[in-house]
């Protein structure tokens, strides 16, 4: 873990250096619109740490990834999507289609979604 890489997308939209559609933000995490929607509702949330992924998340700072899944929950609510359902996915690592390597939580909802991938 670091607090933040200079080289990382997500902790350029953390740090306001990138623009991004930012839905939630608090002290430990950041929630903004996909760039590239998959569905009505594509949001991601982060932790404002860097962590390569949620694998790492997870054992690096289990409460930060309860942390993330408690904004994503808020997230779907917020969004109008809870009580018809939603997904929270991490894809981790690049067989997965990992694409940026700072942990990140999809939330997609807002039509019914197809398969297991995002
Ligand atoms: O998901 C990475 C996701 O990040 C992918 O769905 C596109 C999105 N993305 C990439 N660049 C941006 C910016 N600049 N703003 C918002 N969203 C972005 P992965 O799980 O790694 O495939």
């Amino acid at each position: 873990m670091s607090a933040s890489a200079s080289d990382c997308l997500f902790c350029r939209i953390v740090a306001g250096e990138i623009p991004a559609t930012i839905v939630h933000s608090d002290d430990r995490t950041v929630a903004f619109r996909d760039i590239n929607p998959q569905a009505p509702t594509h949001v991601l949330v982060v932790p404002r740490e860097h962590h390569p992924n949620a694998a790492a998340l997870a054992a690096e700072a289990p409460e930060l990834l309860v942390e993330v899944m408690r904004a994503g929950a808020a997230v779907a609510e917020r969004e109008g999507v809870a009580a018809s359902g939603y997904r929270l996915l991490f894809n981790t690592g690049a067989d997965a289609g990992q694409t940026v390597f700072h942990a990140h939580l999809h939330v997609i909802g807002g039509e019914r979604l197809g398969g297991m991938a995002q």
